[in-house]
């Protein structure tokens, strides 16, 4: 799959929002999501017109702004279609199918309106597939499971990456579109083969720095390079690295555009490999 150039692996999907992360990957050579995790709706709708030239996604956190109304996310979609990303809520939901469903249609949030991919963590069984899916699907929303954490000490690691692997294959590709994972978990030996098209999943990866290591509560950074060359990230996540840097409104503009430089030649590079 590392070796398969984005647009290429469009065919290899049916979700319109697999689908359309592709497509914007491609048209605007973009492998980078920014992390918008800020405290105010405000602030993140600025940071998001300073780098939605640059990103094929945007991730939001929306449970941490203060200011929360439904008027944010209906300038985000607005943005998202003028600037041209695909919205990511990181909710990574992580309860029973029922509470699940309600949880993603539901409450102050309503995220299934808004936002075309959200995750979730395997802990519960299929079952959280199941209760997400009955909302998203039918509205082309996408689903990734969270197969590996950047964090220190994470528990998600060998047997338990390779059972959500799993998971994510029985439940199947019109929803679960791929995984949040510091590597390639879809392992070319447990890979399908259907009608010549072999099964295809997006790997996005958080813990992304040019700069810092980590910070002190436990996020763990490796660089662009280290993550879409050495890991086969198909996504790379930043959130303080593009947001934090001091300077002003120029300077997360144009860091943003460093660290899309850094994704982009990183995927070049991997193409490469290929040759
Ligand atoms: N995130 C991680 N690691 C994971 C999964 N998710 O850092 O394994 C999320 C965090 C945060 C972002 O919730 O929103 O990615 C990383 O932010 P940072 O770049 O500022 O560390």
């Amino acid at each position: 799959t590392t070796l398969i150039p984005y647009a290429e692996r469009i065919k290899a999907h049916t979700n319109p929002t697999a689908i359309k992360i592709l497509q914007i990957m491609d048209r605007k050579k973009t492998n980078l999501a920014v992390s918008v995790d800020v405290s105010t709706a405000a602030e993140a709708l600025e940071v998001v017109r300073r780098v939605g030239a640059s990103v094929c996604m945007v991730k939001t956190h929306v449970d941490i702004f203060e200011d929360f109304t439904p008027a944010f996310t209906e300038e985000l979609v607005r943005l998202s279609k003028k600037l041209d990303f695909v919205i990511f809520e990181d909710r990574k939901f992580a309860d029973i199918g029922n509470t699940v469903s309600l949880q993603y249609s539901s409450g102050v949030h309503k995220i299934a309106s808004w936002s075309d991919l959200t995750n979730a963590h395997s802990v519960p069984g299929p079952g959280i597939i199941a209760g997400l899916s009955k909302i998203g699907q039918p509205l082309g929303r996408g689903l990734l499971l969270l197969a590996e954490m950047s964090s220190k000490g994470s528990l998600a690691v060998g047997g338990y990456t390779e059972e959500t692997f799993k998971m994510a294959q029985e439940a199947g590709r019109e929803f679960v579109i791929g995984f949040i994972a510091q590597n390639r978990v879809d392992k070319a030996e447990l890979l399908k083969e259907k009608e010549g098209e072999r099964e295809d999943y997006l790997i996005m990866s958080p813990g992304v720095g040019l700069a810092a290591k980590g910070d002190s509560l436990g996020q763990q950074y490796r660089t662009p390079r280290e993550c879409v060359v050495d890991s086969g990230a198909d996504v790379i996540i930043v959130g303080r690295g593009i947001y934090g840097v001091s300077g002003g409104e120029a300077a997360v503009r144009d860091e943003a555009e460093r660290y899309r430089k850094a994704g982009w030649e990183a995927y070049e590079e991997r193409l490469k490999l290929a040759k």
